[in-house]
């Protein structure tokens, strides 16, 4: 008996009128997780209101539910409670949420280990691959049967978080909950073909930009490593004609390099700012490195958002990392 969700479980039943609400920027994971749970509660007959600041990426927008997700909130509206998944910390959820009077109560489920446990119930499942496995496992603990709609949403989730089931986070529970969501009505190929082989040439033109970028930097030390680094700045994607989503996942191809540990990329934001994503393949943690800097994520996958020109946050950063390596004896 699972008994992780009983008081999330009991928000849910004794509430009328929910929030359903994920992090700015939304990847796989957080609309998934998002459309899942908004879905699981609108069939216990929930009033359901789902919100996510920033714009459905093209490739998620076929998603049961996509089209009912609001991206502003009238802030004098109540709920009975808000459920908040895959977010680490409440300052990610968007103006909207951060500014609604009565939220009632926040219900937050998770699998960042960094996070702050912002909510009045907090559900944090590190060990889980994906906040969609916990939605999953919310639906089975409050009997809410996990119908095709449902199923689809929540196969996304942990398809895209573990990267197609091809980082460590692809535990034995992670391929069995993916593969009762394909019994249910789930279908790889279709989804894949929608989620990753349905792409605009604009993304491609940004690409090719981003990857003339490449710097790989040897870090010395103890060991030694190797890091790589990409850059896409705001005059890149005026002249792709990309959005700015279309940069999500390139810090893959830093990392992807034979001897690179950690892959980053840095993401021009505005005036003088950059989103650092990086990942790591080796024993770098890169969340104890972006936590330093406010931000957070797992230890393979992390960002934070630093002030300065694109030379300074790089530098900032690569002496960070030197850091931590002497820290850690690596
Ligand atoms: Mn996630």
């Amino acid at each position: 008996m699972d008994r992780r969700f009983d008081k999330a479980i009991e928000e849910a039943r004794k509430g009328k009128k929910f929030l359903v609400v994920s992090h700015i920027s939304p990847e796989g994971d957080a609309i998934g997780s998002l459309l899942g749970l908004t879905l699981a509660l609108r069939s216990m007959g929930k009033d359901v209101t789902a919100y996510i600041e920033d714009p459905i990426p093209e490739m998620f927008k076929f998603l049961p539910g996509a089209s009912t997700v609001v991206h502003e909130l009238d802030n004098a509206v109540s709920f009975d409670a808000t459920f908040a998944v895959d977010c680490g910390q409440k300052d990610r959820l968007g103006r909207g949420f951060v500014e609604l009077k009565e939220p009632g109560r926040v219900v937050n489920i998770d699998h960042h280990a960094t996070n702050d446990c912002f909510g009045d119930v907090n559900v944090i499942v590190p060990d889980a691959s994906a906040a969609g496995e916990l939605v999953y496992d919310f639906c089975k603990a409050a009997g809410v049967e996990i119908n095709s709609e449902i199923a689809e949403n929540l196969y996304v989730a942990i398809h895209t978080d573990t990267g197609s089931f091809r980082y460590s986070s692809a535990t034995a529970e992670a391929f069995i909950k993916a593969g009762d969501l394909v019994k249910r009505g789930a279908e790889p190929w279709k989804i894949a073909r929608l989620v990753y082989e349905n792409l605009p040439a604009r993304k491609f033109k940004l690409l090719a930009m981003v990857l003339s970028t490449l710097d790989v930097i040897d870090i010395e030390g103890a060991g030694g490593i190797k890091i790589a680094t990409l850059a896409v700045t705001l005059d890149m994607f005026k002249k792709a004609g990309a959005e700015k989503d279309m940069a999500d996942g390139f810090v893959n191809y830093a990392r992807g390099i034979e001897g690179v540990q950690v892959g980053i990329l840095f993401r021009e934001s505005g005036p003088q700012a950059y989103k650092v994503s990086m990942r790591s393949k080796g024993e770098v943690d890169v969340a104890e490195v972006t936590m330093s800097f406010g931000g957070g994520g797992h230890r393979n996958a992390a960002g934070c958002t630093l002030k300065g020109s694109l030379e300074e946050v790089k530098a900032t950063i690569i002496k960070a990392i030197r850091a931590d390596l002497a820290a850690h004896k690596l």
